[in-house]
């Protein structure tokens, strides 16, 4: 799996390009954020590079701003989605990295969960 900007065989490619349908949260020039199809939580979506980047140990040091500008931006999505805002709401981002991080999509998303806190239930 290397970097390329758009890879056929790869869901979130076609997810991005809108070749396979999702619940668009945001889009621009080099972001698309989607809903999860399985959520884990009451807001859950998930925000990908446009380009095929494969996993966090696939970034180079060029991506690093649009990494950036992914977590800038987390938080704004996260509150039209309908998280609670800071310091008593919150969310959560988690990137699953290689087999054994959990990562099952291999290209690179940050999972944003927020509006309940199951990690910290029972
Ligand atoms: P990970 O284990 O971090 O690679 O999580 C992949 C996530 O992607 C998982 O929570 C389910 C989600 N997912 C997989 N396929 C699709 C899809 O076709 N559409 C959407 N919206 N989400 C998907």
């Amino acid at each position: 799996m290397h970097n390329h900007d758009y890879d056929s065989s790869c869901i979130f490619c076609r997810i991005a390009k809108g070749e396979i349908p999702s619940r668009k949260v945001y889009e621009d020039e080099e972001v698309f954020a989607f809903h999860d199809i399985n959520p884990a939580a009451p807001v859950h979506f998930l925000m990908i590079p446009k380009k095929h980047i494969a996993s966090m140990a696939h970034l180079s040091a060029e991506d690093s701003p649009l990494l950036g500008r992914m977590m800038a931006l987390a938080p704004r999505l996260a509150l039209e989605q309908g998280c609670n805002p800071y310091p008593d709401g919150g969310f959560r981002i988690v990137v699953n990295t290689g087999a054994e991080g959990g990562q099952e999509v291999h290209h690179l998303h940050l999972h944003v969960m927020g509006g309940a806190r199951p990690w910290l239930k029972g």
